[in-house]
């Protein structure tokens, strides 16, 4: 199973995103996506969810029109792991087009 990200390595993954921070009252990621409209937020949903199958790693998220809400968190590790930041890579990489 992948281990939890903790300390320095989990701060240090963290600043290397954009955007990310830590998860009220629980530990998990979160970033809140805002689109042109609703059409561009589910194409960005739907680029998610095809990665997302392939890791076999999913996002739990929102969706209001236009904004998508977004929280990463490995389930089976009860935590933030590298799948999640491998995760997040690839969303802000398919929220900019
Ligand atoms: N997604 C996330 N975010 N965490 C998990 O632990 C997880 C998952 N586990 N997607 C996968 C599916 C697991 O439930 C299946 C059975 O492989």
């Amino acid at each position: 199973m992948t281990e939890k990200l903790t300390g320095p390595a989990r701060r240090s993954a963290l600043a290397a995103l954009d955007g990310w921070s830590e998860a009220d009252g629980r530990d998990a990621i979160a970033k809140d996506f805002r689109f042109a409209d609703f059409n561009a937020a589910f194409a960005f949903m739907t680029r998610v969810a095809l990665k997302a199958e392939r890791m076999d790693h999913h996002p739990e998220w929102s969706n209001v029109y236009n904004r998508v809400g977004v929280v990463l968190s490995t389930h089976d590790a009860g935590g933030v792991t590298a799948r999640d930041i491998e995760l997040a890579r690839f969303i802000d990489r398919a929220a900019a087009g």
